[in-house]
């Protein structure tokens, strides 16, 4: 169940990990120590994103995540799987525009918990905001080897096209981006984006956490750049 003191409108967005399960991103690390240690450092929000383990694996590994991030107070989000996130009891979903939509998994999950969608165009983001998503993650920002077969890269431009469509909307929806985001780039994505009136939320990670030699290390300096990036010229 939702956690009575996580409740929806108080979650940080900030830096929103998003797991990967594959041996080129995770190597033979073990996923919930990479999770703990990234918690350690300052993420704020966990994915748990698995495309290859099949459900009952799935459910596993969503279990022993929950028990972490809620030892840390932070949101546990299951991707593409509603049946998985009610089974485990953890905080929302995050679906695509393949997935199950919007309407139908708030039938299923309930107004207190957390729903996020993908969005790469105005029609997207239209759509999903007039749906009740929760948050959007935008992207893909930058091309990325963690998702190859991403359909649209819409780069910094995209990204802020969607934040100002939102603040012309006066959209109060949260607001995560995604795609190719390191501790390179970070101050640049959010200096560069900035439109009066709607402010990125968050940075959303994989490779730029999952991938790193010292995940909690790398947590808390892309989550010290998100809170203050320093300026970009
Ligand atoms: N959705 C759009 S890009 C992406 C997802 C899940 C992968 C981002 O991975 P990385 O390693 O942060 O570039
Ligand atoms: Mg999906």
């Amino acid at each position: 169940a939702l956690n009575t003191k996580m409740k929806k409108d108080d979650i940080d967005y900030s830096l929103y990990l998003v797991t990967d399960s594959t041996p080129a991103i995770l190597g033979n690390k073990d996923i919930c120590e990479v999770v703990e240690a990234a918690l350690r450092g300052g993420v704020t929000c966990v994915q748990y994103r698995d495309k290859t383990s099949d459900t009952g694996a799935l459910v596993q590994t969503a279990r022993k995540l929950h028990a972490i991030t809620q030892k840390y107070n932070i949101p546990l989000l299951i991707n593409d799987r509603v049946d998985v996130a009610l089974a485990v009891g953890c905080e929302g979903v995050h679906i695509g525009q393949d997935d199950l939509d919007i309407e139908s998994a708030r039938k299923l999950l309930g107004h207190d918990k957390i729903i996020g969608v993908t969005v790469s165009n105005a029609s997207e983001t239209a759509a999903a905001c007039e749906d009740g998503a929760d948050y959007l993650g935008i992207g893909t920002v930058f091309a990325t080897p963690t998702k190859e077969n991403t359909k649209s890269i819409i780069g910094v431009d995209g990204l802020q096209q969607i934040l100002l469509q939102l603040a012309q909307a006066n959209s109060t929806v949260k607001t995560v981006c995604i795609g190719g985001i390191n501790a390179s780039n970070t101050s640049r994505v959010v200096w560069q984006s900035r439109v009066p009136g709607k402010g990125l939320d968050g940075v959303a990670v994989v490779s730029a956490i999952m991938a790193a030699a010292d995940p909690e290390a790398s947590a808390r300096e892309l989550s010290q750049l998100f809170k203050a990036p320093p300026a970009f010229a």
